[in-house]
C-alpha cells in the first residue's frame, strides 16, 4: 500500500541551518517542493519545511492527499483517510497508541502534535509492513523531532513569533538543542491563542476561540557506536476551545505521554536494527456549557472524560542476501476510557451516569513483511498481522451500567489479522504500474462497544454500544500507474474497499433518548457490506528552473449493502501550487476546489448536501543569513476572495475562515 511520509523538517531545519555553512537560500528552494521518491512498491516520500510558515497539524494534514478533516471548531480538527474514521484508521504518536478522551471526538490525537514537534507524518492506506496497528484504512504515525548528536554547534535553537488576523491569533515558538558527541537533547514549545474567527462577509462565528500550550522534549544517550537510549515527553494544555459545531466547549483538554527507547544499529548485519520502547500516556478532558448563553443551554452538564495508555513495541529489520529487507513487530498496550456526565436540572436532584463506563482494552500483536526486490523489474511487498484481544469493564458501576440493556458476559475476546500484497513493476525508466490486495480487520472501539448514550451530533441520535459487535473486515485493491521524467511526476491511482460486517447505528425504536432534544436512539450494529471506491491523481511539474506547478486531487464514493451512501465521505477535492523562486524570495499561489457532494443518506446516516467551493490563497517568504544566524519572515493571504464555504465533512456546516493575513517571523541560531 501506498506510504507518503510527509517530512515536515520543521525546526530540524533551523537547527541544521543553524549549525551547517548550508545557505539558507539552497534550504529555502527545497521549502515546499516536492521530492519524489518512487521507491520499488510505489511508495513516495513528500518532503516538506513548512517551519517559517508556522503552520499547523491540521493545516499540514489537510494538504496531504487522501486525508480529510471533520471539523467541529477551529481547533482538533479529526483527519480521516478517503473518508475511513474514527476506529477504521489507526493514528499513532511516534508508534505510541493513545485514543481521545473524548466522548464527541473533540481531540482527535493529531490534536495533541505541534508541527514544532515533528519530523514527519506518514499515511498509509491500508496494512502495510510501516504500521503500529491494526486499521481498515490503514492510519496516521506522527513521528517526533529527535535531538541530534554530535553537530556543528553544542548548542543552537529557534523562536518565532506569528500573527494571524482574522482571529487576531497570536503564537510564539521556541526551540533550543545541546548536541554532544554522545549526548543531545532538544526541547521544542508552543504557545497559541486565538479569539472567534470570521467566516466570509465578516460574519463571526461564536464559540471557536481557543487556547493552547504545548512542550515537547528529546534525549538522546549513545551508549556506544551501536545502542542508545532515548527519552521522550510531550505534553499539551488546550484551554477555552470553543466547538461551534457542538453543544458544549472544552474548559480543559491535558495530555501528557512519555516513552523510554533502545535503539539498536548495526550496519552490515542480517539482523541490522532493533527499536524497543515502553511508553504511558494520560488525557484528562473536561467538557463546558457555562460559556454559552443560558438560552441555548437546556440543562447545565459536566462531562468530564479520561483516557490512559500504556504500552510497548520492539521493531526489528532484517536483510536476507540482496533482494529481502524483512521487519517483526511485536506491539501490545493497555487502554483504559472512562466518560462520566452529571446532568443538572433546573428543578430536582442532579443525575449522574457514566457514558464511557470504565472500559479496557488489551492487546497484543505480531507483525511480519518483507520487501523482495524480485528483479530489475519487479518488486513485491507481503506480510500479515495477528492480534489477540480483551476487552472489559473493570468496575462494578461500570458493569452495572451496561446491565441496564445488555445481560451477557460483558468480557470479549477477540483474535483479528490482516495480510497484504503489493507488486510494483517498471515498464521502464518512466514508466512503472503497482497493484495491490489486502484483506483487512479492525476491533470496535470501545464507544462502539460499551457506550451508553453518547450523543452524535451529525445525525441528532444517542447511541448504545453493542458488546456483540462482530470484527469489521475489508478487502482492499488498488491499482496505480507513475510517469516521472525530469520535470515531470504524474501519479494515478484507482483504489476499493469491500467491507464484511461494516459497522453503523440502526435505530432502535423502543428507546428513548437522553440528551434533550435528540430524536431518538441508535445502537452500533454490523451492516452485511459496504462498500468505498475512489481514485487520486496526483502530479508536478517544473515549468522553469524557478517555477513549480504541484497538483493533487482525490475523490471517493461510498455506499452501504443497502444502497444507502456512507457519510463522511469527501467529493472531489483539488488542491493546487504554484511556486516560483527569486533571489530569496519564495511566492506561492494556492488555488483549492471541491466539488458538490450530493451522494448523501440523511435518512439513515443524518448526512447533509454541501456545495462546492473554490478558495485562492498566497503568500510571499523571505528568508537571509547573518553569520550563524538565520531570518525568515512570511507574510500570506488566505481565502482572499473572502468565500463564504464549508467542506463536506464539516459538521452542522459552519463556514470556514473568511480572508486572512498571516505575519510570521523565525529567528534561528
Ligand atoms: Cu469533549
Amino acid at each position: 500500500m501506498k506510504i507518503i511520509s510527509c517530512l515536515i523538517i520543521s525546526c530540524a531545519v533551523f537547527y541544521s541551518l543553524a549549525q551547517s555553512d548550508t545557505s539558507v537560500v539552497k534550504n529555502m528552494l527545497l521549502e515546499e517542493v516536492v521530492i519524489r521518491e518512487v521507491s520499488f512498491d510505489g511508495i513516495k516520500d513528500q518532503f516538506k519545511n513548512n517551519t517559517q510558515e508556522h503552520l499547523l497539524t491540521d493545516k499540514m494534514l489537510e494538504n496531504m492527499s487522501s486525508v480529510t478533516l471533520i471539523k467541529r471548531g477551529n481547533y482538533a480538527q479529526e483527519p480521516t483517510i478517503r473518508g475511513l474514521n474514527a476506529g477504521q484508521i489507526n493514528t499513532t504518536i511516534d508508534g505510541m497508541q493513545m485514543f481521545g478522551a473524548c466522548t464527541d471526538r473533540m481531540d482527535p490525537i493529531s490534536s495533541y502534535v505541534e508541527p514544532i514537534n515533528l519530523e514527519s507524518i506518514s499515511l498509509a492506506t491500508g496494512p502495510n509492513g510501516s504500521q503500529f496497528g491494526s486499521g481498515i484504512g490503514g492510519g496516521l504515525n506522527f513521528k517526533l523531532n529527535k535531538a541530534k548528536l554530535n553537530q556543528k554547534y553544542v548548542i543552537s535553537g529557534i523562536a518565532g513569533v506569528g500573527f494571524e488576523s482574522n482571529s487576531n491569533a497570536f503564537r510564539f515558538l521556541g526551540g533550543i538543542q545541546i548536541s554532544k558527541k554522545r549526548f543531545a537533547l532538544q526541547v521544542n514549545s508552543i504557545y497559541r491563542e486565538a479569539n472567534d474567527y470570521y467566516a466570509g462577509n465578516r460574519q463571526k462565528i461564536d464559540f471557536s476561540a481557543y487556547e493552547k500550550w504545548n512542550i515537547s522534549g528529546n534525549a538522546i544517550f549513545a551508549v556506544n557506536t551501536q545502542n542508545s537510549i532515548v527519552l521522550d515527553y510531550l505534553q499539551d494544555d488546550g484551554r477555552n476551545i470553543g466547538y461551534p459545531a457542538l453543544t458544549m466547549d472544552v474548559s480543559f483538554a491535558n495530555a501528557k505521554a512519555g516513552a523510554i527507547s533502545h535503539v539498536l544499529k548495526r550496519s552490515g548485519k542480517t539482523f541490522y536494527a532493533l527499536e524497543t520502547k515502553v511508553y504511558y500516556n494520560y488525557i484528562d478532558h473536561a467538557m463546558d456549557d457555562t460559556k454559552r448563553p443560558a438560552e441555548l443551554v437546556p440543562m447545565h452538564m459536566d462531562m468530564p472524560g479520561t483516557s490512559q495508555t500504556f504500552g510497548f513495541y520492539s521493531n526489528s529489520d532484517w536483510r536476507f542476501g540482496q533482494n529481502h529487507f524483512a521487519k517483526i513487530k511485536v506491539n501490545g498496550y493497555q487502554n483504559d476510557l472512562h466518560a462520566e456526565m452529571t446532568m443538572y436540572p433546573k428543578a430536582g436532584k442532579e443525575m449522574f451516569m457514566l457514558t464511557i463506563p470504565d472500559t479496557r482494552r488489551s492487546i497484543l500483536g505480531l507483525d511480519v513483511s518483507d520487501k523482495w526486490l524480485v528483479n530489475k523489474k519487479v518488486s513485491l511487498e507481503y506480510g500479515g498481522r495477528v492480534e489477540v484481544s480483551r476487552s472489559e469493564i473493570t468496575t462494578l458501576m461500570g458493569r452495572q451500567t451496561m446491565t441496564s440493556f445488555y445481560n451477557d458476559d460483558l468480557v470479549k475476546d477477540n483474535l483479528i489479522w490482516s495480510a497484504f500484497l503489493q507488486s510494483n513493476y517498471k515498464i521502464n525508466k518512466q514508466f512503472s504500474l503497482h497493484s495491490g490486495a489486502a484483506r483487512a480487520s479492525r476491533n470496535p472501539t470501545l464507544q462502539e462497544q460499551y457506550g451508553f448514550y453518547l450523543f452524535n451530533r451529525m445525525d441528532n441520535y444517542d447511541y448504545l454500544g453493542n458488546p456483540d459487535l462482530k470484527t469489521e473486515t475489508s478487502w482492499n485493491f488498488n491499482l496505480g500507474a507513475s510517469y516521472s521524467s525530469k520535470r515531470v511526476y504524474v501519479e494515478a491511482k484507482l483504489f476499493a474497499y469491500f467491507f464484511s460486517n461494516y459497522i453503523a447505528g440502526l435505530k432502535l425504536d423502543d428507546y428513548s433518548a437522553m440528551t434533550i432534544g435528540a430524536s431518538g436512539v441508535k445502537q452500533y450494529s454490523n451492516l452485511n457490506s459496504a462498500v468505498l471506491t475512489g481514485f487520486e491523481v496526483t502530479g508536478n511539474y517544473q515549468l522553469l528552473k524557478s517555477l513549480q506547478f504541484n497538483t493533487s486531487n482525490s475523490f471517493s464514493y461510498g455506499e452501504d449493502g443497502s444502497h444507502a451512501a456512507l457519510p463522511f465521505i469527501p467529493p472531489f477535492r483539488s488542491v493546487n501550487q504554484l511556486i516560483y523562486n527569486l533571489k530569496g524570495f519564495k511566492f506561492n499561489v494556492e488555488y483549492i476546489a471541491a466539488a458538490r457532494q450530493g451522494h448523501v443518506d440523511f435518512e439513515r446516516y443524518g448526512d447533509s448536501k454541501s456545495r462546492e467551493f473554490h478558495i485562492m490563497n498566497a503568500g510571499v517568504s523571505k528568508s537571509f543569513k547573518v553569520n550563524r544566524f538565520s531570518y525568515i519572515i512570511r507574510f500570506s493571504a488566505n481565502n482572499i476572495f473572502d468565500r463564504v464555504y464549508f467542506e463536506h465533512l464539516d459538521l452542522m456546516r459552519i463556514s470556514r475562515q473568511g480572508r486572512s493575513f498571516e505575519l510570521n517571523f523565525t529567528f534561528g541560531f
